[in-house]
Parts: structure tokens; C-alpha cells; sequence
């Protein structure tokens, strides 16, 4: 009863001309031999359904059909089941062969556009064809992904889930409470808040005012002071605080400050199971402890700003990392989508917050880093990890806790 039922699963349809590779590219997908290949066109008759676990999207039902340019008797019959597909898939994947794009591709495209379906082109036999810059630029144009593979040689299939879980309507969309689930009706939160020159003008930055929201919606309390009021704050209450959640840059004396028994956290730790996946970035900060002078970092920002004289991405983050790895590391700090393909050459990621990204675009790096075998966690992480006090911050969070210790002995 642990399986998802079939219609929460997401329903992935291949499509294309016969002998596209379709078969050849659900085998592929799913690393069995369940559709039969052949180089005979028309070799799958009826739609061949494969349910299956898909990293990182999830439950997802696969569905290979027939080739669909075929015409005549038998061949209408073909065309109204892969129409019947067609008209009921969450995703349509457009398989292209040799032949390259051309009217019967852009009619598929037009079918799924008018069943409001996301689809994604897949131009196949890489090592055959390749799609040509006309070809690519009229999709770009029309705002439709494209990925080439080879499905015989199983390349490209990791780019192709990638791109897969990012139209996924729902995937990664699940995120857990900001911090709803931590606390109950009447509970009081302090919020601490540094107020130094990197604070923006007049206003507070988006993660806090969501925690604030959050907060309301769960008809709590909160009292928000600067790291100078904390002690103060603290001194004069009647009733123990629910939790205590600083900035990362005060955590060191925020931790110190509040009372054992006494929860607290970061807003950078609540971001990171609020945009990512948590347990595997806590794992990334284990790995921290595991650094050593000379290993290549990657510091990824999902936001190109102007970056301040003492910004924690280019500045803070790699003097803190270099003094726990006590020595010089090799950092590359990326900006935007320049997130790298290969993550092989690094020993740790270290990713912004992604206050300005989708969860979903989090969950890709985590993916790929996963993938690949490199730890990665996030700045309020790493930053924890820096000041000593990272177990301290995930106290409310025990799974977490379990995960850092277990990055901390490569477990
Ligand atoms: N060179 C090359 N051949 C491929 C590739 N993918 C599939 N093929 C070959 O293309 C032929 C057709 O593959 P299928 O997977 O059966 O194609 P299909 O789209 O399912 O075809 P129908 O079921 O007939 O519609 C087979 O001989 C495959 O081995 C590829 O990436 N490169
Ligand atoms: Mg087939």
C-alpha cells in the first residue's frame, strides 16, 4: 500500500514517427527492456504502459505508443490509441528520429499545445543527427524545451529527467510549512534580525516577511528584535518563546544568548527545507568537516546581484570555509543559471538560499549534485557549520540532525 495510486502519478507520453527510438527511449528511461524495439517501423502497436519511480520527480507512469504516421486501415486504428494517449498525459514527450523536426512534429506539438499539455521535444539519435540552430531557435521562440540524446547509448537521459521535472505541474511544489509546522496557536517566536549595512532600506528582506506571514497564518506571536535586544527581550518575558530564529549572521551570539531548552533556528535553515530538500543539504554541511586545503568548492548564487564589499558568497562564506578547511580551497562562485553540468571536479556545493528561485530549480541542483556524488548544502548552512553552533540550529529539526552527522563521517 506504500505505492502511489496510478492517478496521482504523473502520466509521461512518448510520441513521435514510427522508428523515432521511442521504445528504445522508454527502456531507457526506466533501465528495463519492457517495450520491444526494433528497427521494423511500426513495431508497437498498442500503447505499452510502465509505472515507475522517477528521480527526482517522483511516481510516474510512462506510455510508449505507436508510431503515428502511419496511415491506411490498420494504421487508423493506431492513430486514434495514440490519440486516445495524447488527449490524457500529464506531459508529452515529441521523440524525434534521423529525420529531424519537420510538419509531422509540429503537428504533434500543435496537438498537445491545444490539450493544454506541457510537452518537451526530444530530438533522438544523437549520433546519427543533431537538430540543426533553425530548428532550435524557432522552439526557443516558442517558449518549448528541447534536449538531445541517444537513447541506444543511454546519454543524455539525465538531462532529459531534468528537464522532465521541470515541467512537471506539481513536482517539487510540495514544500513543507516555512515554520507553521514548528509551532501552535498562541506560541510566541522571536524573530532576530541584524540591522547593519547590508540590511535594504526601509523594508525587510523576503525571507523574514515570510516567516512573519507564516507566522500570523498560524495564529502565533511574534516579537522581532535586533541581536542588541535579544538578552533584553528574552529577560523580560513571562512565558518561554516556542522558538527563536536569527539571521545566520548573528547565530554564533544568538545561540549563545538563548537558553538551553529553548528552540532555536536560522531563517537560512528554514529556507533550506522550504526551497530544497533538507536532509540531503544537512548532509552537505557534514561534509564540510571533511574539507581539506586544496579541494574545489562551488559557491552557486541563484541571483546575479551587485556584490558588496564584504558579500557572503564572494567574501564571508569562502574566508569561513578556508579557516575550517585550514588551508586555501580552489572556489568558484557561479551566478544565475550558470549552474555547471559537471559537479564531479568539487568536494562541496554550497548554494544561495534561493530566496528568488522556485523550489523546483533548487531541487534540480540538489538532483544533479546527488547524482554525481557531490555534497551540497546552502549559505545559512555552511554558515551554522562556520560558527560551531550547526547542531544547536537543527535541534527542531532531528532527521536533519541525523543527516549532518552523518555527512560529518561520509556516512
Ligand atoms: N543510431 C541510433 N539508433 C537508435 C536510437 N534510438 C533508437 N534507435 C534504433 O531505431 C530503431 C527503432 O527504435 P524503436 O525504439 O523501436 O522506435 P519506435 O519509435 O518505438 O518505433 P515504433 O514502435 O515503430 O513507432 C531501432 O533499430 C533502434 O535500435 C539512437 O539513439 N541511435
Ligand atoms: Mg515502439
Amino acid at each position: 500500500m506504500l505505492e502511489a495510486p496510478k492517478a496521482l502519478r504523473l502520466h509521461i507520453g512518448l510520441f513521435g514517427r514510427r522508428n523515432s527510438g521511442k521504445s528504445t527511449l522508454m527502456n531507457a528511461l526506466i533501465g528495463q527492456s519492457i517495450s520491444i524495439v526494433s528497427d521494423q517501423p511500426g513495431t508497437t502497436t498498442d500503447p505499452v504502459e510502465k509505472a515507475f519511480e522517477l528521480a527526482p520527480i517522483g511516481p510516474v507512469v510512462f506510455i510508449d505508443t505507436a508510431g503515428f504516421d502511419d496511415q491506411g486501415a490498420l494504421g487508423e486504428l493506431r492513430v486514434k490509441k495514440t490519440r486516445d494517449v495524447l488527449e490524457r498525459v500529464d506531459i508529452g514527450l515529441v521523440v524525434v528520429g534521423e529525420q529531424g523536426l519537420g510538419g509531422f512534429e509540429l503537428a504533434l506539438i500543435a496537438a498537445l499545445r491545444e490539450a493544454q499539455t506541457p510537452l518537451l521535444v526530444v530530438f533522438n539519435k544523437g549520433d546519427l543527427a543533431s537538430p540543426t540552430p533553425d530548428q532550435l531557435a524557432q522552439l526557443e521562440r516558442d517558449a518549448i524545451d528541447a534536449v538531445a540524446i541517444c537513447a541506444v547509448h543511454a546519454s543524455g537521459i539525465d538531462r532529459l529527467k531534468e528537464a522532465l521535472f521541470r515541467l512537471a505541474p506539481d513536482a517539487g511544489s510540495e514544500a513543507p510549512r516555512l515554520v507553521g509546522d514548528l509551532i501552535g496557536p498562541g506560541d510566541l517566536v522571536v524573530l532576530v534580525v541584524p540591522i547593519d549595512l547590508g540590511a535594504p532600506k526601509g523594508r525587510l528582506i523576503l525571507a523574514q516577511v515570510q516567516t512573519l506571514r507564516d507566522i500570523l497564518d498560524s495564529d502565533a506571536v511574534s516579537l522581532m528584535v535586533k541581536e542588541s535586544e535579544l538578552a533584553t527581550a528574552l529577560s523580560q518575558m513571562t512565558a518561554k518563546p516556542a522558538l527563536v530564529i536569527c539571521d545566520s549572521q548573528v547565530v554564533l551570539k544568538v545561540a549563545a544568548e538563548t537558553p538551553p531548552g529553548i528552540r532555536m533556528t536560522t531563517f537560512s535553515i528554514l529556507m533550506a527545507r522550504f526551497k530544497g530538500e533538507m536532509l540531503g543539504l544537512a548532509a552537505g554541511a557534514g561534509a564540510i568537516s571533511r574539507l581539506k586545503p586544496g579541494d574545489r568548492v562551488l559557491i552557486a548564487e541563484a541571483c546575479s546581484h551587485h556584490p558588496l564589499a564584504d558579500d557572503i558568497g564572494r567574501v564571508k562564506l569562502p574566508r569561513w570555509l578556508q579557516q575550517y578547511a585550514g588551508g586555501a580551497l580552489d572556489i568558484d562562485v557561479r551566478s544565475g543559471n550558470d549552474f555547471p553540468e559537471d559537479l564531479a571536479p568539487y568536494a562541496l556545493i554550497v548554494q544561495c538560499g534561493g530566496c528568488t528561485v522556485t523550489r523546483k530549480q533548487i531541487l534540480v541542483h540538489q538532483y544533479r549534485a546527488a547524482r554525481q556524488g557531490v555534497p551540497m548544502t546552502n549559505y545559512g548552512m555552511a554558515i551554522s557549520v562556520s560558527q560551531g553552533v550547526i547542531e544547536r540550529a537543527l535541534e527542531c529539526f532531528p532527521a536533519a540532525w541525523n543527516a549532518y552527522r552523518q555527512g560529518v563521517t561520509g556516512g
